[in-house]
């Protein structure tokens, strides 16, 4: 176990409501007594706990770290100092994005707890995808968050000074960054203690994922660009259970995983776990095609994502670039301008391969790796489940090492549509 800092202690319920009331501004929004909140460990996770607390008037969410991944035990220590990582990036996110991720209400560094906004009806995307519920602004609130977090932490909105000094502010989340290189980057594609898949129908694709040079040589690019690319201060782990929302509105949460690294990480992240969800479809809908119009839901957003947040970045650079990259006196008249046009069109292109290129690598640790998605481990049948698993890992193998052949958000839709037609052969 790692040296827990003098201070902390896991708090249970009793423990937080004592420490709540402490809190003046906290106890006025929660009202009453301690005695009349109920407080609810709802923690559902892979490393931390979650309070919901309410009071006669109001509630507050209450997120603590522990000193360990909660999904495997003591026996894998984690440092506290995520919560500080997490509260850094929230408190960043809040001024660019305003109530686009939740409001912070208190920050204890010894306890590496957050208090913050409670968000009611809110739940968390993943399952309400499961459920097949429509969002229709989501492509439009997750593409801003997208764009202005990206945008204004990168070189081409921040001086160098600035910038570097965020690239030290969030160098120690080291830890976390080694969770992410090991179990997308590398677990997956080697003999690992933590890997599991759905035996033995994926036997023969973790064997052949295992022996793949060419998968190899991809996924390790992809991982040096994670290691060496300090882009734009991330979210580290933008999956469907990092947004909670309603059809009315969308919260990104849980930035715990933030650091200065590869825009595309982000937005791969989102878009794998559409094309998760869209994959796991069939083993959700009550009869075959019944959940048709909600795949057809899943693949519009899925491209509308990409094409909003394209649109929003591109539009923030040609109006508000005040970093040091692509300095304006190299682009004066009409010529430097359309020079400059045509390379933010490539910057996007480049951008857009990366994403595909991460999306990817999502998809594939969510199946073979360690920790994977209720997406699909709810599908109790086992040998649906596997199917759709194997058309997940199929296109994006080729997404990664075929990235050339997916030039647009619609070539991956449609490849998309194909694969989930597709009966996969299964081990066993
Ligand atoms: C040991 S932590 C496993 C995963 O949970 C988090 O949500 C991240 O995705 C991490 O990779
Ligand atoms: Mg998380």
């Amino acid at each position: 176990m790692t040296d827990l800092p003098a201070g902390y202690r896991a708090l249970d319920a009793k423990a937080l409501a004592n420490y709540l009331a402490e809190l003046k501004p906290v106890a006025l929004r929660l009202g009453g007594s301690p005695q009349s909140w109920s407080i609810e460990e709802v923690g559902d996770g892979n490393l931390n706990l979650v309070f919901k607390v309410h009071g006669p008037a109001g509630g507050v969410i209450v997120k603590q770290a522990l000193p360990y991944v909660r999904l495997v035990g003591e026996a894998w220590p984690l440092p506290l100092s995520r919560a500080h990582y997490e509260h850094m990036a929230l408190s960043g996110q809040r001024r660019l994005t305003g109530a686009l991720v939740p409001e912070i209400y208190h920050y204890d560094e010894r306890l590496a707890l957050i208090v913050m906004e409670l968000l009611e009806p809110h739940i968390i995307m993943r399952r309400g995808m499961i459920a097949g519920t429509v969002y229709p602004k989501f492509a439009d609130e997750i593409s801003t968050f997208l764009a202005e977090t990206l945008f204004h932490t990168s070189d081409l909105a921040l001086t160098a000074d600035v910038k570097k000094a965020m690239i030290g502010a969030f160098s120690g989340n080291t830890a976390l960054c080694k969770i992410t290189e090991d179990l997308i980057f590398t677990d997956p594609y080697r003999i690992a203690k933590l890997n599991r898949w759905t035996r033995p129908q994926l036997d023969p694709y973790a064997e052949r994922f295992r022996g793949d040079g060419d998968l190899k040589v991809a996924i390790s690019r992809l991982k040096l660009k994670f290691l060496s690319s300090a882009e734009a201060m991330l979210h580290g782990d933008l999956h469907t259970g990092s947004v909670m929302l309603t059809a009315e509105d969308t919260r990104v949460i849980d930035p715990e995983f933030a650091f200065m690294g590869p825009m595309g990480f982000d937005i791969g992240a989102v878009l794998a776990n559409f094309l998760i969800s869209f994959f796991s479809q069939a083993g959700h809908e009550e009869g075959p095609g019944a959940r048709d119009s909600y795949r057809e839901w899943i693949l519009e957003t899925f491209t509308s994502i990409w094409e909003g947040f394209a649109a929003k970045f591109l539009a923030l650079w040609e109006t508000q670039a005040k970093g040091d990259a692509y300095p304006s006196d190299l682009f004066q008249g009409p010529l430097g301008v359309a020079r400059l046009a045509g390379e933010r069109q490539a910057y996007m292109q480049r951008l857009w391969a990366d994403t595909v290129g991460f999306a990817a690598a999502k998809m594939i640790r969510r199946i073979l790796g360690l920790a994977h998605n209720i997406d699909l481990e709810w599908i109790k049948d086992a040998d649906m489940r596997a199917r759709c698993e194997a058309r997940v890992l199929t296109l994006a193998r080729d997404m990664m090492v075929n990235s050339g052949d997916y030039p647009t958000p619609q070539s991956i839709v449609a490849a998309a549509r194909h694969f989930d037609q597709w009966q996969p052969p299964l081990g066993g």
